[in-house]
């Protein structure tokens, strides 16, 4: 561990939250790093299949519940939230009730969260370290493996509500989450409480099923896991619950009570690119690889690439009511399409009555 003789831990912890806000952060705690039961349920989720093709949760093993393990001499967690809510965005029910638009999730609607995130947990890492001294730690958004959510209710940030997204009471859940990990003694805050009481909305809301039971997310069902992390054909029996949510789902977060609570984001590059709150599927449909690489730059949409993109589209475009623009826009881009988006091209024909040329 690093020596740091004279350290004031709530003297530093002070300053952290100080510079934390300056860097735009809506709230900063410190957890301790045990979470023994969460573990338990990681392994059983896991046992269970619910990861379906995100393969790197099982690779990662316990070093996703024992931060330690991954960066060793850690006996902290800094945990930040930074709220992404887009306050100018048009208003999801009715971009959700327009089938002919796409529904892109609320937290892609702007610039990657990461580009966001890391740099500013690193800088506030860096400053903290001109104020106490230097000291031992490690930045994570997202990626890093650990346990986001269950380490930021120890940090007193908010509960995992039923839906398994992090709640606050004060801000319900419209943020993304952060992470120092570090060897600094810093004062841990106190573990928060959990609010959800009675409530099942969430379970009820979502339009595949996909929370098999209050706090146990099958991945492998959620629209979220579907759009943005599934490599191969969407399974046929949920396209039509997908609807017109091309990446991501919100639905559970959307009828969550807490979430009046919700502040909009502060951060400037949280704001709607590209007209995405509310985009025609025909005319997204119709973007070349090209164009699809130069609009989606720096955006989280970016990381799917092309291919998925469009076979996103083209289950929306399936849903979407027939009409001539519809069948026009799917069969224009048969050619030259792989056989993933093309398979999803013809699911999508067959349900507007028409059939791909060549299809006997
Ligand atoms: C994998 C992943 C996904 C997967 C799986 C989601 C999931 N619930 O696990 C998919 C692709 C589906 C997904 C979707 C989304 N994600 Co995501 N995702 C992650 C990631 C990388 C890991 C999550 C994880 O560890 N899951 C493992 C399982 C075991 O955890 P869990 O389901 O949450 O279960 C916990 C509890 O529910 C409880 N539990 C489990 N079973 C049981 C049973 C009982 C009886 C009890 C009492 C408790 C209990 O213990 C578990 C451990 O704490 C994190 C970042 C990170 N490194 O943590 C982001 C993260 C969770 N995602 C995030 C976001 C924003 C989303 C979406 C909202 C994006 C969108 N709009 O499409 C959706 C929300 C879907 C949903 N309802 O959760 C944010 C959440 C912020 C917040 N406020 O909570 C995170 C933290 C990323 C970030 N850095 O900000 N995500
Ligand atoms: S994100 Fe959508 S599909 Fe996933 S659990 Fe929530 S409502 Fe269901
Ligand atoms: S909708 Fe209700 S049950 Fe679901 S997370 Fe919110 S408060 Fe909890």
């Amino acid at each position: 561990m690093t020596q740091l003789p004279r350290l004031d831990p709530a003297a530093a912890k002070r300053q952290l939250e100080e510079r934390a806000r300056d860097l735009g952060f809506d709230r900063i705690g410190v957890a301790r790093i045990d979470i023994p039961e969460d573990e338990q349920h990681l392994l059983q989720w896991l046992e269970a299949g619910f990861h379906g093709e995100m393969g790197y949760m099982r690779r990662h093993g316990l070093m996703r519940s024992r931060p330690q393990e991954l960066a060793p001499g850690t006996i902290r967690i800094i945990s930040a939230r930074m709220d992404y809510w887009p306050a100018a965005a048009r208003e999801p029910q009715a971009v959700l009730e327009d089938a002919g638009r796409g529904y892109i999730s609320r937290y892609a609607l702007g610039r990657d969260y990461h580009k966001i995130l890391r740099p500013a947990l690193a800088r506030l890492a860096k400053e903290l370290a001109q104020d106490i001294g230097a000291f031992g730690y490690r930045v994570c958004v997202d990626s890093a493996p650990v346990l986001e959510k269950a380490l930021a209710r120890n940090a007193g940030l908010g509960w995992i509500g039923k839906h398994t997204n992090l709640i606050s009471r004060d801000a319900g859940s419209w943020f993304f989450l952060g992470e120092i990990l570090t060897d600094l003694p810093l004062p841990a805050d106190e573990p928060a409480s959990a609010h959800c009481g009675t409530c099942t909305a969430c379970i009820a809301a979502c339009p595949t099923a996909a929370i098999v039971a209050p706090y146990r997310l099958d991945a492998r069902r959620c629209i979220s896991y579907l759009t943005i992390e599934h490599h191969s054909a969407i399974p046929l029996e949920l396209r039509p619950a997908i609807g017109n949510r091309i990446y991501g789902c919100d639905d559970c977060q959307l009828v969550c009570p807490w979430n009046k609570y919700a502040h909009a984001a502060s951060h400037p590059d949280f704001q709607v690119r590209h007209g995405l709150d509310a985009p025609q599927l025909t005319e997204l449909f119709a973007w070349t690889e090209a164009q699809f690489e130069e609009r989606m730059r720096g955006s989280a949409i970016h990381r799917i690439g092309y291919e998925k993109w469009s076979r996103n589209i083209a289950v929306a475009l399936g849903n979407a009511p027939a009409s001539e623009a519809v069948v026009a826009a799917l069969e224009g881009r048969l050619e030259g399409a792989s056989g993933l988006v093309r398979e999803h091209i013809e699911w999508a024909l067959a349900r507007h009555g028409a059939r791909a040329p060549g299809l006997s």
